[in-house]
């Protein structure tokens, strides 16, 4: 099936925001917020027509999720308890947008590591959970800034996007409309988040990572991994959910309802995702004569260590070491699409010619890919 073409990941980049925020600093805001809500609305919990709100902990949260810390592009505003976001000013339309700065550093890191320049690339997929603006797209800008000819396009597939993204470079070099592919996948994830709920305060960092996507024939690196297969999935569900969007304004009242920034029933999606990830990655290496024998690595998405250990256990049969499945979001926390190739991103050095690996994004929609790559 397909083209005789085949297809390698060539390059990646990874960009860091400058300012990290430990469990005990979001956790010390969280809760003197709390206080002063619970103190503001004391006369209404008392008579039981506001709920009082409970405090959160740091231990809680790496013992639940396994974060200790992350990255963001602005502190200040997120650990002010009377702001509780980043405070982002606004760009002028004349300036890049934030997301495409971040995506240039990765993208730029990306392309040095694949060994070519931008001039070589003609296509940009911007693969990510939440876009700056309707249109246009910011492939397109990115693809401007960087100087690249041929064509981009935004696509959204909320912590899947990269593997989708991944999926769909490896179509076009394969159906030969494109002839290397940069994928990039910038997340502000704290712009999205509610950092006012307990359930979720913790969960997000901001990243952008970038992958370089060409046909093996025409590699300029002797460190590619060649695409061997690529598998998507998805299953709607609600409980991953962000409703904001451009009808938001059609409905006046709902704009700064709950459900206009992120939101989640935790405990159901682990539920539910975990055994949907660990059965599309065992069927698709199955589909591919492979199995766990075969793996030396799994890159997966990076939301929760609990979760990612039952995926790789069922996939591996055994309980997955640090080397075999390792884990950054200690370090970055959730970052949606870009956790997976942090992981590949920093995690891929010491594979030997023909070793085998899968990267697994999953996350809302249901969505979930497999990509199973091997070392050249
Ligand atoms: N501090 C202290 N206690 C807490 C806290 C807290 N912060 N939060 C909850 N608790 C308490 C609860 O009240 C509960 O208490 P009790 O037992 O008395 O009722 C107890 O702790 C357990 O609560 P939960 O059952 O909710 O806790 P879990 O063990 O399930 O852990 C997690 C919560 C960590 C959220 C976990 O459920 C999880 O990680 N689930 C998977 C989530 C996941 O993978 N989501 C993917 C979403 S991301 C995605 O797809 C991309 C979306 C776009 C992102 C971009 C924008 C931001």
């Amino acid at each position: 099936m397909g083209s005789n073409i085949r297809v390698a990941i060539s390059g990646t980049g990874l960009y860091t925001p400058p300012f990290s925020v430990s469990n005990e600093e979001l956790v010390t805001c969280f809760n003197s917020y709390v206080r002063q809500f619970n103190a503001d609305n004391a006369e209404a919990i008392a008579r039981g027509e506001v709920a009082a709100l409970e405090e959160s902990s740091a231990a809680f949260i790496e013992k639940a999720s396994g974060i200790k810390s992350r990255y963001v592009v602005e502190k200040s505003g997120i650990l002010d308890p009377k702001v509780m976001h980043p405070l982002i000013p606004e760009r002028e339309i004349s300036e890049p947008s934030i997301m495409c700065d971040m995506a240039v550093a990765a993208a730029k890191q990306a392309l040095a590591n694949a060994g070519i320049s931008a001039q070589d690339i003609d296509a940009v997929i911007v693969a990510c959970s939440n876009m700056p603006r309707g249109y246009p797209a910011l492939a397109i800008e990115v693809q401007n800034a960087l100087g690249i000819r041929g064509f981009g396009y935004d696509m959204n597939v909320a912590c899947a996007s990269a593997s989708f993204g991944i999926q769909a470079a490896y179509n076009a070099v394969k159906a030969g409309t494109a002839s290397r592919v940069l994928v990039v996948n910038p997340e502000i994830c704290s712009a999205h988040n509610e950092f006012r709920d307990r359930d979720c305060h913790f969960i997000f960092g901001d990243v952008c990572t970038a992958i370089v996507v060409e046909s093996v024939e025409g590699l300029c690196t002797d460190n590619a991994f060649e695409i061997l297969a690529t598998k998507l999935i998805t299953q709607y569900s609600t409980n991953i959910m962000n409703n904001f969007g451009f009808l938001n304004r059609c409905a006046p009242g709902s704009e700064n309802k709950r459900d206009k920034l992120f939101k989640q029933e935790g405990r159901k999606v682990f539920k539910e995702v975990t055994p949907m990830v660990a059965e599309l990655i065992v069927t698709h290496l199955a589909e591919n004569q492979l199995d766990a024998q075969h793996i030396k690595r799994l890159w997966l998405h990076q939301a929760n260590s609990n979760m990612n250990q039952l995926i790789a256990k069922r996939v591996l049969g055994h309980d997955a070491s640090a080397e075999e499945m390792p884990l950054v979001l200690d370090e970055y926390a959730n970052t949606s699409s870009a956790g997976s190739i942090i992981a590949f991103h920093k995690y891929r050095q010491d594979f030997n010619s023909g070793e085998i690996g899968v990267i697994s994004g999953f996350g809302a929609g249901y969505s979930a890919g497999s990509i199973i790559v091997k070392h050249l």
